[in-house]
């Protein structure tokens, strides 16, 4: 065993070298070609639907760290194998790594966009971590029964210099992407088509509402990725092309000097559940999608989905027909008064108010094909997702928390709800317990297409009771209560929870 132990945290030792070093040069060109991140996000376009909402349900937004950290775990795993391998078959151990590192490979090569420059990260780990553990290795041998303290020192000596080399790689790689993160200086136009001023919500007066209006620091974050994507404004172009009159490619500069609308919109992710997080509100700058397709001209086939590419290759597919039907879909460029943060699309995404994110709200938006659904399936098509994906109807309770413990009298209940494109909220509903359905009060109005906060002053008796919400379009549509999960087309059913009153 003491001969072993030795050998195990060569292999990790070797291997967290090749990670450092690669993880440095990956953030110098394209953070996602760092192997650990590209094998964890192949991890996620391989797992299977079921998995992944089961994950997404279980784990929540923790749910990419969680990824990560198995993949590093399973990565030592192996790393500490190798190292025993090597002790006394050099070369399998060796042949371990770089295995490993062909593993990471082949995820980075078979991303859409991926050219040969990416493997430069991967071939990095490789040739960092056999030369590691060859060190490592010739410096165990080179203690001759003799002399073990020599030995030793040199052991130790390689192992400082490797670790230093792991953290500095690690660290190094990690502030040069801070650095790259940094958001680009960019003057946003002013919209020819202004919002309304957007009325003062209920922030103030009912402690614990999710605030009337996110911030863009607040606002939830969904995607397929696992990094921050760092896409320049100098160099990025959109391109309409597919089932149009003439093919048309567009400028960031050019795309800014068409008129521009602003609007407050709603966005929501698929994978809420009821009562969940990935829902928010913010005022959007950008140029009206009909305008940027009618510069193509859409043609005659019979194209009847937008498929929206991001930077990266990463495809979503829209309804034509719901995107042009006059509702307010944008290609947008600010957020909340500033450019798109870069977690959030910069410098270019769409933005359609009434359908899922899933199905309209693409970021680091490239190209956009007119096509049919038969030609070509966009990657959450491919996963059996919905096509057509309507926001359903929802309401939610902020205030109080579930299984809160309020003092008996005076309580306010509070929360948001949503009717995208359904005549904004019309009524929300409170029910305690087994009584009657009560109408809450409705707090100030930000659009059809804008969530709507309310609240509910309720005489609360002591004991345990359950609090439920509903909510009713302004077209007059309920709430549909029936449970369903996330897959395919969004969740439903009520918002429930209790609260203990002392
Ligand atoms: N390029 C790209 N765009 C994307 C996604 C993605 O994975 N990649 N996720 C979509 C989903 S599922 C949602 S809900 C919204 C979320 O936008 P947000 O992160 O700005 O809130 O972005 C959409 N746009
Ligand atoms: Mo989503």
């Amino acid at each position: 065993m003491r001969t072993r132990l030795p050998w195990l945290a060569f292999g990790v030792l070797a291997t967290l070298t090749g990670l450092g070093l690669a993880h440095a040069v990956a953030a110098l060109t394209d953070a996602d070609t760092s192997p650990v991140l590209a094998v964890g996000a192949a991890v996620i376009d391989l797992t299977p639907t079921p998995v992944k909402e089961w994950a997404i349900r279980t784990f929540g937004s923790a749910d990419k760290p969680i990824l990560v950290g198995s993949v590093m775990a399973g990565v030592l795993v192996l790393a500490a194998a190798a190292g025993l391998l090597a002790r006394r078959r050099p070369l399998y151990g060796a042949g371990l790594l770089v295995a490993l590192v062909v593993i990471a490979a082949v995820a980075v090569v078979t991303r859409p966009e991926a050219t040969v420059l990416d493997l430069g990260p991967s071939l990095v780990a490789a040739v960092g971590a056999v030369a590691a553990l060859t060190w490592l290795a010739r410096e165990q041998a080179g203690a001759p029964d003799g002399e073990p303290d020599n030995g030793r020192r040199g052991v130790l000596i390689a192992a400082a210099v490797l670790g230093g080399l792991a953290v500095a790689g690690g660290v190094g790689g990690q502030v040069i992407t801070r650095l790259r993160l940094r958001p680009e200086d960019v003057a946003l136009p002013d919209p020819a088509d202004p919002a309304q001023p957007l009325p003062r919500g209920l922030d103030d007066q009912v402690p614990g509402i999710t605030p009337f209006r996110t911030d863009n620091d607040d606002f939830y974050r969904v995607d397929t990725r696992l990094d921050t994507p760092v896409v320049s404004s100098d160099d990025w172009t959109l391109t309409i092309d597919g089932d149009v009159d003439q093919e048309v490619t567009l400028t960031f500069d050019e795309l800014l000097d068409m008129p521009m609308i602003e609007r407050d919109i709603t966005l929501t992710c698929v994978s809420n559940s009821v009562g969940g997080e990935y829902v928010g509100s913010a005022r959007w700058l950008g140029v009206p999608l009909k305008d940027v397709l009618d510069l193509a001209g859409i043609g005659s086939t019979g194209a009847d989905q937008i498929l929206s590419t991001d930077f990266d290759g990463m495809t979503i597919s829209t309804p034509l027909d719901l995107a042009t039907d006059g509702r307010d879909a944008m290609i947008c460029v600010g957020m909340n008064g500033e450019p798109l943060p870069r977690e959030h699309g910069f410098p270019v995404r769409m933005v359609i108010p009434g359908l899922y994110g899933f199905v309209s709200a693409t970021k680091w938006l490239t190209r956009l094909t007119l096509t049919t659904y038969d030609d070509q399936k966009a990657y959450w098509t491919q996963r059996e997702w919905a096509t057509d994906a309507p926001i359903k109807l929802s309401a939610r309770i902020d205030t109080p928390k579930a299984l809160a413990e309020v003092d008996a009298g005076d309580v306010v209940i509070g929360g948001v709800a949503w009717a995208q494109q359904r005549g904004g909220v019309g009524k929300v509903q409170v029910r305690i317990d087994d009584e009657p359905w009560q109408d809450a009060n409705l707090g100030p109005d930000g659009g059809d297409d804008y969530w709507r906060q309310w609240f509910f002053r309720w005489d609360a008796p002591s004991g345990s009771h359950n609090i439920a919400v509903r909510a009713v379009s302004g077209d007059g549509d309920e709430q549909v209560t029936e449970r369903a999960e996330p897959f395919p087309d969004g969740a439903s059913g009520l918002h429930e929870l209790i609260v203990q009153v002392a």
